[in-house]
């Protein structure tokens, strides 16, 4: 049986966490609908959003089967659930160890890096002048070109992803790469190579037009 779904996002200029499962659903090429809410429109985006999840957040993946729709909230599980529903997509390493550090880097990107998304805060279709990074943004930064740095070397040869094929970890990174971009920030020639691969993925591309024409209609 076919499931049918539909994925909830936020304005795509602006919704970093509304990237990384739309990346996970590119990736596995399984049809899916997406409703974009308009984020930042005052009142009216809570309202919004709380007709798809009680959370009051987005992304939320719906799947329609066999008459019943679920309803799964939140970036990560709705990577996660993508994956465990698609294995042939391999979004996951296959090796059990490789598996482990691909999560460690997912769940660290999840619940990390708060001032690297704060002060360079997702503005797809612009690019800005790098700002006076605060301490802590550098630290950050400086963590994650690290993690990138030590994946990429022991995976990523021959043109590959942080784990080699395309996985989770590099959906959950997707939006970093894109700030990375839109502030200029000055990277290693190994990560700068892995930006200009993610940002010639179609979805990202995609991903891009959708947020220039929010731009150009004035709602990011
Ligand atoms: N931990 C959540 C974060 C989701 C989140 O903060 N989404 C923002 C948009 S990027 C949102 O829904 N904001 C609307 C609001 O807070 O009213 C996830 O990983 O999905």
């Amino acid at each position: 049986m076919v499931a049918r779904y539909t994925l909830v996002l936020g304005t795509k200029d602006w919704s970093s966490w509304s990237l990384r499962p739309y990346l996970a659903i590119r990736q596995i090429g399984a049809p899916f609908e997406e409703i974009v809410v308009q984020l930042r429109h005052e009142g009216k985006s809570r309202e919004e959003i709380l007709k798809y999840s009680p959370a009051g957040k987005v992304p939320v993946l719906k799947i329609e089967e066999g008459g019943e729709t679920t309803t799964v909230w939140d970036s990560l599980a709705i990577c996660e659930t993508l994956a465990e529903r698609h294995p042939d997509a391999g979004l996951w390493p296959d090796d059990a160890r490789t598996r482990a550090v691909a999560r460690s880097f997912a769940a660290e990107m999840h619940s990390g890096f708060p001032d690297v998304r704060e002060q360079l805060s997702m503005d797809f279709a612009r690019r800005v002048p790098t700002p006076e990074l605060r301490a802590a943004t550098k630290e950050q930064i400086a963590r994650i070109l690290e993690a990138w740095t030590q994946a990429l070397t022991q995976h990523g040869g021959g043109g590959g992803f942080l784990f080699g094929r395309f996985s989770v970890a590099d959906c959950m990174y997707g939006p970093v790469v894109s700030r990375f971009v839109i502030y200029g920030i000055e990277v290693p020639a190994l990560v700068s190579a892995y930006c200009d691969r993610m940002m010639a993925l179609p979805a990202m591309v995609d991903w891009g037009h959708a947020a220039q024409a929010e731009v150009d209609a004035g709602i990011a």
